[in-house]
C-alpha cells in the first residue's frame, strides 16, 4: 500500500509499504534552504513516530540530490533547524535511514549522505566537498565523518581540491555502499532499505568509526607534509589550512570535539571577507550569461564548421579549442612555412598532454584530423564562423574583413580576436556588420578560461547569442562587453601599468611594485610578466627612443626572460634576481626627467595600482561597456590573475568602500594630477552610500 503525506511545499513523505520515502523536489539543485531542512526533519520525526514504518530513504526529485547548503541563505540571519541540528536529527534516527544519491550531492548535501546510515548511488553520479572553492569547510559534519570513512589522506585531498569524485571512486573509497541501477534509483534504494531492515543489524554511524583514522593518530608529519606539497596552491587562501586543521582534529580527537573546532572554523571563515568574495564569484560566474536586451529563448546561428585565420600561437590555441569541442576547423595561413609550423605546435602541445596522461594518442589524432590548413581565404566559403586571429594592426583587419565579406556564406559570424582595436570600424568593412563581433581570447587560447565577446553597435543579437553559447560549448567564461580601446581586460590594465611605470621612476624599484602586487595574490606583478612576454612586443630599434625604461632595457638586448635578463636578470633557472643594472638605469632616467626620488610605501604602490582599476572600471560601467559589476570582475579572475579570494576589482573596491577609494583617489589627484580624478559614478554611489550592487 502506497500513501503520501505532504510535509510542506518542497517535502513529502511517502509510504511504500515498511519503507518510507522521504522525497524532496526543490528546483533547480535541491539546496538545503530552510524550508527543505524543515522537511526533512518533520518527515523523519514522522516516519519514526509511524509503528509501520522500518526503515526511510531520502530521495530527491529532479536533476539531482542536495547540491549544498543554500549559498545564497549565509551572511544572513540563521534559521533553525540548521544544517548540522539536521544532520544530527538523522544520525540519531532509531530507524535506518538510506540515502539515495543521484546527479552531484555536493557540500551539505553530501554531509546529510554521511549522516544516513547507508548510501546508495547510481554511477552517474558525483560526490564532493566543494566548500573550499567557496571559501568555506564542510560545516556540518563533513570534516569529521569523511575522514572515518576514507582515511586522513584522501579527505585531505577531496576538501582541499573541492573537485568531486565519481560514484564509483567514492563506492571504492567507503563512501558508498552499493551502486544501483541508472533507471531505477528509488526502487533500487527500497529494496536496499527492505534488506538492511531484515538484516536487522545495529545501525552503523559513521562518527563512530575508527579504523580508517586510527593509523594515523599521533602523525603530524601527514599534515605537515601536505602543507608543504600544496603551499603554492594555497598561497592566500584562508580556507584550505582550516579544513587541514578540521581533519587534523578528526584524526586526534574525540568526535565531538572536532565537531566543536568546525562550527568555530566554519562561522569564522563565513563570516570573513575571503568567503564572502568567493560567494560573490560563484554567482557572478552565472550572472554573465544573462544579458538584459537578449532572452534566453533567442535562436542561435547554427555552427558546424569554424574557420580560423592566422596559425600563430592566437590562431593555433583558438583552433584548439573547437577541435576539442569536437568541431573541424580550417586555419588559413599566408605561408606555407608559418602555416607548417602552427600545426606542428599545436601537434606538440597535444602530444605534451597526451604525454602526461591526460589524453589518449588516439585524442591526439583524432583532433588533428580536425584540422585543415591551407593557404587561401577562398577555403573558408563554407564555414559557419570565421575567427580573425592576425597581427593587431587595423589596416591588415579590415583588409581580411572586406575581402571575407566577399568569400564568407551569408549569415556566417564573422568574429575579430582584436584586443584592442575598435570593432565597429572592422564591421564597417562588409556589408553585414549585423553579422560581425568580436571574440577576444586570452593567451593560452586553449587554456585561459576568458572569452570577451565585443558587441559591436549592429551586431545581431543572435549573431551575440551564438557567440555566448559557442563559449560555453568549448569550456569558456564568455562575457559580453561593448566597444572601447581595450574593452574591459586591457583597458583596465593600463592605469595599472600607467603607475607601476610611474612609480619606478619615482622612487620605487620593479621588484617593490611587483612584491606588493605578489603579496596581494597576483601570480606575478606586471614587471616580472613583462619579463615572461618580452619586452621588446611592439618596439623596434630604428623608433626607440629610449625614453622609457622599457625602451632602455630592450636597446640594451635585455629583452625579457627569452634573453636572460630584462627588469631582473634571470639565472640558468629561469629564478629572477633584482638587477643593479636595471637599477642604475632607472635611477638614470629618473635624474634625466628631473624627478626627485623618495620613498615609497607599500600602501601607495598598492592604492595607485589597484584603485585607479577601479575608477577605471567605474568608467566601463558608467559608459555601458560591461553590463555589471561582477562581469568586470569575472574578466579580471579569469583572464588577468586577479585573486578569486579578492572578488575581483569592482568587488574590491567595495570591500575597502567606495567612500575611501574615492578619497584616496582624489588625494593623489591633487598631488599628481588629473588620471586620479574619480568617475561620476564612483563620486555619485560614495556620496549615497551605495555599492556597484546596488546599480
Ligand atoms: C555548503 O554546503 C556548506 C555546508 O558544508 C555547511 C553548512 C552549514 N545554493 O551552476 P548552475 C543555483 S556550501 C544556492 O547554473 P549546473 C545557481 O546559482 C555549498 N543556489 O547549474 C543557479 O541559479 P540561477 C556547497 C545554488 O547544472 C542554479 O542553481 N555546494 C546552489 O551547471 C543552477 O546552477 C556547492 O558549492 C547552492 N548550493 O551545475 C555546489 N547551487 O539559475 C554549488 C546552485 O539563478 N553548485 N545554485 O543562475 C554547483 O556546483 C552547481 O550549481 C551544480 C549544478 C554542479 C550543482
Amino acid at each position: 500500500m502506497s500513501s503520501a503525506t505532504r510535509i510542506n511545499s518542497v517535502v513529502e513523505l511517502r509510504r511504500e509499504v515498511e519503507i518510507a520515502v522521504l522525497a524532496v523536489n526543490s528546483p533547480p539543485v535541491n539546496a538545503l534552504s530552510a524550508q527543505v531542512r524543515e522537511g526533512i526533519v518533520e518527515g523523519i520525526r514522522q516516519a519514526g513516530a509511524d509503528a509501520g514504518i522500518k526503515a526511510v530513504v531520502l530521495h530527491c526529485e529532479g536533476r539531482t540530490f542536495f547540491a549544498g547548503a543554500d549559498i545564497s541563505e549565509f551572511g544572513k540571519p540563521p534559521k533553525h533547524p540548521m544544517l548540522p541540528e539536521v544532520v544530527d536529527f538523522i544520525e540519531a534516527s532509531a530507524k535506518p535511514v538510506v540515502a539515495a544519491l543521484h546527479g552531484t550531492a555536493l557540500g551539505g548535501g553530501l554531509e546529510t549522505a554521511l549522516a544516513c546510515h547507508y548510501r546508495v548511488a547510481v554511477s552517474s553520479a558525483k560526490v564532493g566537498f566543494p566548500e573550499v572553492k567557496l571559501g568555506l569547510l564542510p560545516g556540518a559534519g563533513g570534516t569529521q565523518r569523511l575522514p572515518r570513512l576514507v582515511g586522513p589522506e584522501k579527505a585531505l585531498e577531496m576538501v582541499t581540491s573541492g573537485s568531486p569524485i565519481s560514484a564509483k571512486a567514492a563506492k571504492e573509497m567507503g563512501i558508498v555502499d552499493e551502486l544501483v541501477d541508472e533507471k531505477d534509483l528509488l526502487a533500487s534504494a527500497i529494496a536496499f532499505a527492505r534488506q538492511v531492515v531484515a538484516e536487522n543489524r545495529p545501525l552503523k554511524k559513521v562518527r563512530d568509526l575508527e579504523d580508517k583514522i586510527a593509523p594515523a593518530r599521533g602523525k603530524p608529519e601527514i599534515f605537515e607534509h601536505f602543507r608543504k606539497a600544496n603551499a603554492r596552491k594555497f598561497r592566500g587562501f584562508e580556507a584550505p589550512e582550516y579544513n587541514i586543521r578540521c581533519i587534523e582534529a578528526a584524526v586526534n580527537q574525540p568526535f565531538d570535539e572536532g565537531i566543536r573546532l568546525e562550527r568555530q572554523l566554519f562561522q569564522e571563515l563565513v563570516s570573513g571577507e575571503q568567503s564572502a568574495a568567493q560567494r560573490h564569484v560563484f554567482f557572478a560566474e552565472r550572472q554573465v550569461w544573462k544579458i538584459p536586451d537578449i532572452s534566453d529563448d533567442t535562436p542561435t546561428l547554427p555552427v558546424k564548421k569554424v574557420g580560423i585565420i592566422g596559425a600563430g600561437t592566437m590562431g593555433g590555441g583558438i583552433s584548439m579549442n573547437f577541435a576539442n569541442a569536437g568541431l573541424p576547423v580550417t586555419i588559413v595561413e599566408a605561408k606555407p612555412e608559418a602555416l607548417e609550423r602552427g600545426l606542428g605546435v599545436i601537434r606538440r602541445n597535444y602530444e605534451s598532454t597526451a604525454k602526461k596522461g591526460r589524453m589518449s594518442m588516439e585524442d591526439v589524432e583524432r583532433r588533428m584530423g580536425l584540422l585543415t590548413g591551407s593557404l587561401k581565404l577562398e577555403d573558408l566559403a563554407d564555414c559557419d564562423l570565421i575567427i580573425e586571429a592576425v597581427f593587431e594592426n587595423m589596416a591588415i583587419k579590415k583588409e581580411i574583413f572586406s575581402k571575407l565579406d566577399a568569400i564568407a556564406k551569408p549569415g556566417a559570424i564573422l568574429a575579430t580576436n582584436t584586443s584592442y582595436l575598435n570593432v565597429n570600424e572592422i564591421a564597417a568593412m562588409t556589408k553585414r556588420p549585423e553579422s560581425v563581433l568580436g571574440m577576444h581570447f586570452f593567451s593560452p587560447a586553449n587554456i585561459m578560461r576568458l572569452l570577451e565577446v565585443v558587441r559591436g553597435d549592429k551586431t545581431d543579437k543572435r549573431v551575440i547569442a551564438t557567440a555566448m553559447q559557442l563559449g560555453r560549448q568549448i569550456g569558456k567564461i564568455a562575457v559580453l562587453v561593448g566597444v572601447c580601446h581595450g574593452f574591459v581586460g586591457n583597458r583596465m590594465l593600463e592605469p595599472r601599468q600607467r603607475e607601476a611605470n610611474r612609480l619606478i621612476l619615482e622612487g620605487a624599484m620593479p621588484w617593490d611594485v611587483d612584491r606588493v602586487l605578489y603579496e596581494f595574490g597576483f601570480p606575478m606583478g606586471p614587471f616580472a610578466m613583462a619579463d615572461l612576454a618580452g619586452l621588446d612586443i611592439g618596439w623596434s630599434r630604428e623608433t626607440s627612443k629610449g625614453e622609457t625604461v622599457r625602451e632602455i632595457l630592450c636597446e640594451q638586448d635585455r629583452r625579457g626572460q627569452k634573453t636572460g635578463a630584462g627588469f631582473y636578470d634571470y639565472d640558468e633557472n629561469r629564478t629572477a634576481k633584482p638587477s643593479k643594472l636595471v637599477e642604475q638605469i632607472i635611477l638614470d632616467l629618473s635624474a634625466k626627467k628631473g624627478i626627485a626620488r623618495r620613498t615609497i610605501s607599500d600602501q601607495e604602490i598598492l592604492e595607485r595600482c589597484i584603485y585607479t582599476m577601479v575608477n577605471e572600471g567605474a568608467k566601463i560601467l558608467e559608459e555601458g561597456i560591461a553590463i555589471r559589476a561582477s562581469d568586470i570582475d569575472i574578466v579580471w579572475i579569469n583572464g588577468y590573475g586577479w585573486p578569486v579570494y579578492r572578488g575581483g576589482p569592482m568587488f574590491y573596491g567595495e570591500q575597502v568602500g567606495l567612500g575611501h577609494v574615492v578619497e584616496r583617489l582624489r588625494d593623489y589627484e591633487a598631488r599628481f594630477g588629473a588620471d586620479f580624478k574619480p568617475s561620476a559614478l564612483l563620486e555619485r554611489l560614495a556620496a549615497e552610500g551605495r555599492g556597484f550592487r546596488d546599480l
